[in-house]
């Protein structure tokens, strides 16, 4: 089922079947909004050396600028507050709270998020920090990067720094954004920093994540004491649909889930990776590298996990030639194209498909879920006016909302919804290029404009509560 809100009806109403207390937020991660990337004692992070790579960032650009977030802070506070989310997302930059990845705690990298949570609670606002969304100190790349198992243990030290400075006034805290993205874009396919493009490695930064996550939800666990504490990891997931019954497309959609879904989930929930995937990984030559205990820390218990959702996809188990094996002789796992709306990352729209994998997700883990990211790439125009007509990006959101309730009819305890992004950032790879913000960035004045988008989510938001209040 794939729903599509007519691009004419996108005025805002109340989302039937969400519970009071549902969660709205809008998310972002401090490389894509901060700048100041040499400021108050910050080392560079994997992105400040990457972006330097001739030809790695489209056009050549960094983060050093950004929505120079770091010194309009009460005003982009301001402007969160403005569209009545009760709950922002954001990440803590590591090399800003631990420069170079080791040692103490610098005081001023920590006041910068001290003033950000005063800024929020003062307005009402909730924060909800993420400790890794991908700006690994430099050194700690240098030492071995998270393929090397000592990347494990300073992120639970650097967590741990972070958890005693805010963990007596902030709740909600998330280990990881993405690992996937971390392991794979970034080891495997050298899309992302650092830039490598070993499996072997990829693995062991798969591995080296995840112990890295259970390390850290221990400690902060046994911290917290008799504060509340609500402990997540947000996940990039997605849906794995055969293009055919074929024995072959069936297949491929086992590994595809395998590497994507099951290699994190099953080891977070249950306590053990995935049997198939790990025989998949040996006909490689590919071993995970667990040692004793590693797992038991892996599977700390969550309270919550974060769902990033952008679409699903379909897989075929042959080449478009009708072979099983690729040139390098591995089995076929190819992403086939649909005849479907794309977004201008070149993503197909399939909201459906979100409903999907949260009826899934419920089914197999169990745990209740926070969509922690969602939302669209389109080549905005300004109008006239001044104004954002960004229809494409309102039907999205609207389809991807309405996709939440229907999971929920149909048994999923999801609990919140996070827009990404709050505001045009610096979207990796593709630098200024892509923008997903509900908020529009002019990079040149750095002035914010909400968008239409923007305008609809707090309008729905307002109209939904209201729902509780009636
Ligand atoms: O911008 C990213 C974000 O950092 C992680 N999740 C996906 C988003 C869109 O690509």
């Amino acid at each position: 089922m794939n729903l599509v809100t007519p691009r004419s009806s996108l005025q805002p109403v109340a989302v039937q079947g969400l519970p009071a207390g549902f969660r709205w937020g809008v998310a972002t991660s401090s490389y894509q909004i901060e700048g100041a990337v040499g400021e108050d004692g910050r080392t560079p992070s994997i992105w400040d050396t990457f972006c330097r790579v001739p030809g790695a960032v489209h056009n050549g650009e960094h983060g050093d600028v950004a929505c120079d977030h770091y010194h309009r802070m009460p005003q982009d506070v301001e402007l969160i507050a403005g569209l009545g989310v009760d709950t922002y997302r954001f990440s803590l930059a590591w090399p800003r709270i631990q420069p170079g990845g080791r040692g103490p705690a610098n005081a001023k990298g920590l006041d910068f998020y001290k003033r950000l949570v005063d800024e929020l609670q003062d307005r009402g606002v909730t924060p909800w920090i993420t400790l890794y969304h991908w700006d690994l100190p430099q050194e700690l790349e240098d030492a071995g990067g998270w393929p090397a198992r000592d990347t494990a243990y300073r992120f639970a030290d650097y967590a741990m720094l972070a958890y005693e400075a805010l963990g007596d006034r902030v709740e909600h805290w998330t280990t990881l954004n993405e690992p996937w993205c971390s392991a794979m874009l970034g080891y495997a396919y050298g899309a992302h920093a650092p830039g490598r493009t070993d499996m072997r490695d990829a693995m062991g930064a798969v591995h080296h994540l995840l112990l890295g996550h259970g390390l850290a939800a221990r400690r902060m666990r046994e911290a917290a004491g008799d504060n509340p504490l609500e402990l997540g990891i947000t996940l990039n997931l997605g849906t794995a649909t055969p293009e055919t019954d074929s024995e072959a497309d069936r297949e491929a959609c086992r590994r595809a889930d395998g590497m994507g879904t099951r290699l994190y989930l099953d080891p977070i929930v249950h306590g053990r990776y995935p049997e198939d995937i790990v025989r998949d990984l040996a006909d490689q030559g590919i071993e995970l590298p667990v040692q004793d205990g590693d797992l038991e820390a892996v599977a700390t218990p969550l309270d919550v996990l974060g769902v990033n959702f952008y679409r699903g996809a379909l897989f075929s188990g042959v080449t478009e030639d009708g072979s099983p094996t690729d040139t390098d002789g591995l089995p076929v796992v190819r992403g086939v194209e649909r005849d479907l709306p794309r977004t201008a990352m070149d993503w197909e729209i399939t909201p459906g498909e979100l409903t999907d994998l949260l009826v899934r997700l419920q089914r197999d883990y169990a745990l209740p879920t926070v969509i922690t990211e969602n939302g669209a790439a389109f080549d905005d125009t300004v109008a006239a006016d001044g104004s954002v007509p960004d229809s494409d990006r309102t039907a999205y959101l609207a389809d991807h909302i309405a996709a939440v309730s229907e999971a929920r009819a149909q048994g999923a305890d999801v609990r919140g919804y996070f827009a990404w992004s709050l505001m045009d950032n610096f979207e990796w790879a593709y630098g200024y290029d892509k923008r997903f913000g509900i908020v529009r960035v002019d990079y040149d004045t750095q002035e914010r404009t909400l968008k239409d988008s923007a305008k609809w989510y707090r309008d729905t938001i307002h109209l939904t509560r209201n729902v509780h209040q009636d």
